[in-house]
């Protein structure tokens, strides 16, 4: 386990939560990649409170690590705040999905009060059964195209820094910010059928489960809404939407949506980026198709 740097403490005296909620889900943290925006993350960490805190998956991302190393202070200060909050009470459990997938060899484990598990079924207190998982397991793309995740896991990486660059020359130019991912989803049909499929795919699953609805992340769009009688909750992202879902004492679920807080690195930029976009993915889509962008509002979906 990593040791807390002495700036920890003082840091963590000064946390006043804000907002007490019986449950948290997020998920698609992508610590160890430099999309991550694990500053706005840990002020999200430093206002919540609750009783269970579910980490639903890619939450480091060994994927991209495994290419090139890069671990700020930041993220360290994440992972210690969830130790830290595994240690002050919080049931902390995490549910590994495909880019921290070599956590799976640890299931049923507990490290430093973090419980590892393949899936779960959660209870909320108005007594909804909710599976939750990751998603990547009901994904068609990565469980039968193994090398088309990984090359449209480097398509995305690619143009969310074309996104930075180009955006850093609009500002320049006093033009507000535009989403080259955001451009591309809405331009690859095959992106929306694709995302469809997977949320039809793990609504399925919850059914079969007999869970009244399902809470999982992946393809970075976070959403409460039903599929064919199942409730389908996404908790977003920590990349472009900076969403986490949360359950209220009496059960009522909520997404909250910290994306005005976004920063885009070496940027001078007010961001106002995250809240014009719920990007796209890690997700694997195909290449040539744009391979970036996967997300879809439920208006412009059948
Ligand atoms: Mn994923």
């Amino acid at each position: 386990m990593l040791a807390m740097p002495p700036t920890q403490d003082t840091a963590a005296a000064a946390d006043t939560p804000t907002l007490s909620v019986r449950t948290v889900w997020i998920s698609d943290l992508h610590l160890g990649t430099p999309g991550c925006q694990a500053k706005a993350l840990l002020d999200f960490l430093r206002d919540v409170d609750c009783d269970t805190l579910y980490l639903v998956g890619d939450i480091i991302d060994g994927w991209q690590l495994r290419r090139s190393w890069y671990w700020p202070q930041a993220h360290n200060d994440v992972v210690q705040k969830l130790l830290r909050k595994a240690r002050k009470g919080t049931r902390v459990i995490f549910i590994p999905g495909n880019h921290d997938e070599f956590a799976r060899k640890y299931l049923t484990h507990n490290f430093g009060g973090v419980d590892v598990m393949e899936e779960a079924m959660h209870v909320t207190a108005d007594g909804k059964r909710l599976w939750v998982t990751h998603g990547d397991l009901y994904d068609g793309v990565i469980q039968c195209a193994r090398w088309l995740a990984i090359a449209g896991d480097l398509a995305y990486e690619f143009t969310l820094k074309v996104n930075r660059w180009f955006n850093r020359i609009r500002a320049k130019c006093g033009l507000p910010y535009w989403s080259l991912s955001r451009y591309l989803k809405h331009k690859v049909k095959r992106a929306v059928s694709y995302i469809n499929e997977f949320e039809n795919a793990v609504a399925r699953e919850a059914k079969k489960r007999g869970a009244h609805g399902v809470v999982c992340g992946h393809i970075h769009h976070a959403e409460i809404r039903e599929i064919d009688g199942v409730l389908y909750c996404n908790d977003g992202d920590w990349v472009e939407s900076l969403t986490a879902l949360v359950e209220h004492h009496d059960g009522r679920l909520e997404i909250i949506d910290r994306g005005d807080q976004a920063a885009l690195p070496g940027m001078l930029l007010p961001a106002p980026t995250a809240n014009v976009t719920p990007v796209g993915l890690p997700v694997p889509m195909p290449v040539p198709a744009g391979a970036v962008a996967t997300t879809v509002s439920p208006d412009t979906v059948a």
